[in-house]
């Protein structure tokens, strides 16, 4: 199935399973911090969001994309917390997507590879300004390859917390965790060896998909035709 048809989730949120086992990307992210990860960390936001929700039957309706690109008309009372819990949710389960066990060696193709030339120079000049920029961000948040819709270049950025792209109207394709809980019990301190450990786990495949179905028009990863009218308290 295409990524980008299957039905968009709403309220009450859930935990998706991993799509592969937690000792599945070992060694580069181990089991432990893996299922402590996915099981305490992830649903913990799941569980927050929905519980800001619960009182919101005009909200019930809405993906997570939609309520994270008008959160400035969410109900002001519930307003920080869907973007905190939200976001984390929404980097989260896409997170899961971008890692694949036993892809240890590969690199994109196609439009991927060609975009990241044109606008790195090189893989490994797209890698080194990846790392760079994890390593670099103070304190929590996420690293991020982004596209523009309008154009298709291509930028990497960093930004704080679960803060997403999509109030930027930029479109992810490739993200990894800078929070501690992501790496601090293999890694320690090692921020730099955990970035570097992370090429042999990228699902290139899937960043590669995202891609395309941006060019294509084919997603708005994003959402631009509808707005909340109903909302403000
Ligand atoms: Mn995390």
């Amino acid at each position: 199935m295409n990524i980008e048809t299957k039905k968009t989730p709403t309220y009450p949120f859930v935990l998706e399973p991993l799509p592969f086992a937690f000792d599945a990307l070992e060694p580069y992210i181990d089991a432990a911090p893996m299922q402590i990860h996915h099981e305490k960390h992830h649903q913990a936001y799941i569980t927050n969001l929905n519980a800001a929700l619960k009182g919101y039957p005009e909200l019930h309706d809405l993906s997570i994309e939609e309520l994270l690109r008008w959160h400035n008309e969410v109900p002001v009372t519930i307003r920080q917390t869907v973007h905190d819990q939200g976001g984390g949710h929404l980097h989260h389960q896409f997170f899961w997507k971008i890692l694949k066990p036993g892809v240890a060696g590969a690199t994109p193709t196609g439009a991927l590879a060609q975009a990241i030339d044109r606008d790195f120079g090189s893989f490994d000049g797209f890698k080194a300004k990846f790392v760079e920029t994890g390593a670099k961000h103070f304190a929590s948040g996420w690293v991020f390859l982004v596209a523009n819709p309008a154009d298709g270049k291509l930028e990497v950025l960093s930004r704080p917390n679960h803060d997403s792209v999509l109030l930027e109207k930029k479109t992810a394709l490739l993200i990894n965790d800078l929070w501690e809980h992501a790496y601090y019990l293999k890694y320690q301190s090692g921020r730099v060896d955990y970035l570097n450990a992370f090429w042999n786990v990228v699902n290139w495949e899937y960043v590669g998909q995202r891609l395309e179905s941006v060019l294509a028009g084919k997603v708005q990863l994003w959402p631009v035709t509808r707005k909340l009218s109903h909302s403000v308290r």
